[in-house]
């Protein structure tokens, strides 16, 4: 009726990243501003990735969401925020083909209908914010063809979720925590891209289906309000991590790679433990995965494998080339059988391996 018929759609597929330098503790919590610099690794995009599909009509007469079928709720801070930014930045869009022209005033007032999948089940306790942000972020920019650059995008994804603005990127990542009250130099760039590295393979091995106690947002309130090792943290020690991680990546030097990224992640650890009252995100069994990878690291000469934990007690183990990784894999299943453990339900192999 009165060409209000139309729809316009535009779909982006986004890959999850995993920290090997890690974020953890915001300066300001509204705009997402991180304390220290972070590194991370984008995984391939046939794994762990969000498919988004954004859809635009006169229709519409409300902005809503659909997650892996279901309903949710778009009223959140963090999903106005970048709703809001992504608005302010609209242009003009043109299909000839279907005779429809947006003004870039018209963005205002029409709406929007988003629907996103994750490719891998919600509840196996992968994060899962950090593809879906960055995913969101990038379909909305490609419907209404946002000028912007990739780590423009970045800064507006970073408001939805910290580690969202790192996928923005393929191969390694840094977010630069920026120096701005308004956020406008915190964003992500490009290392390197997925091609310099390819020897590495990443396996995750998931150690605890259930979701995790202390979400990451007041996880990290609390480590901010309660850690003198966090501060020590971010002013002392990730500023020379940062460049030597680096450094490490350029050269494709493993054994500095996986002392660092080992270090990292028990750094952020120890700061979890070190907030009061204390988190634990790991368990018997990455503390066991961690020992096992330690003392066959040694045994080698140097390091083969690196272990990195997030907010949670699976395993990402980052194999030096698929020999490494093939290795690791049967090691793993033989000192680790699935479900010999209460607590390690599965292992992601086969379609999941990455
Ligand atoms: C990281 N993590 O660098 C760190 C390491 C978890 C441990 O980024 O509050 O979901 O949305 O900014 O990004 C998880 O935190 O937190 C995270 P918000 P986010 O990957």
């Amino acid at each position: 009726e009165k060409g209000d018929k139309w729809i316009l759609m535009a779909t982006a597929q986004t890959p999850t990243n995993i920290a090997v330098i890690k974020y953890w503790g915001k300066r300001d919590e509204n705009l997402i501003l991180p304390v220290n610099d972070s590194i991370s690794v984008t995984l391939d995009p046939d794994h762990l990735c969000t498919t988004t599909t954004v859809a635009v009509s006169p229709s519409f007469d409300q902005d809503r969401m659909w997650l892996n079928g279901k309903e949710i709720s778009l009223s959140g801070g963090r999903y106005q925020n970048c709703l809001r930014e992504i608005r302010s930045r609209a242009c003009d869009v043109e299909d000839k083909e279907k005779g429809i022209k947006i003004e870039k005033k018209d963005w205002e007032k029409l709406h929007l209908h988003i629907a996103s999948y994750n490719n891998f089940p919600t509840a196996a306790g992968l994060a899962s914010s950090a593809a879906g942000f960055a995913c969101l972020v990038f379909s909305l920019a490609k419907l209404m063809n946002l000028k912007e650059n990739q780590s423009q995008l970045s800064a507006i994804a970073r408001q939805g979720s910290g580690s969202a603005c790192r996928s923005l990127f393929g191969g390694f990542v840094k977010w630069i925590m920026g120096k701005e009250d308004n956020g406008s130099d915190s964003l992500a760039v490009q290392l390197v891209d997925e091609e310099h590295w390819n020897e590495l393979v990443i396996i995750i091995a998931v150690v605890s289906s259930r979701q995790k106690e202390t979400s990451s947002t007041s996880g990290m309130r609390e480590s901010v309000q309660t850690s003198l090792l966090l501060q020590h943290r971010a002013k002392e020690i990730v500023p020379k991590r940062v460049v030597q991680m680096e450094k490490a990546i350029q050269n494709r030097d493993f054994p500095s790679f996986a002392q660092l990224t080992c270090a990292d992640s028990n750094q952020f650890h120890a700061v979890c433990l070190d907030s009061s009252p204390p988190i634990f995100y790991m368990n018997d069994t990455s503390h066991r995965i961690i020992s096992y990878v330690e003392k066959w690291n040694r045994s080698e000469g140097s390091p083969q494998v690196a272990y990195t934990f997030d907010a949670g007690p699976n395993a990402v183990l980052i194999a030096r080339n698929r020999k490494v990784a093939a290795q690791l894999l049967q090691k793993l299943l033989f000192f680790f059988p699935p479900n010999s453990d209460t607590d390690l339900n599965s292992y992601v192999l086969g379609d999941n391996s990455i």
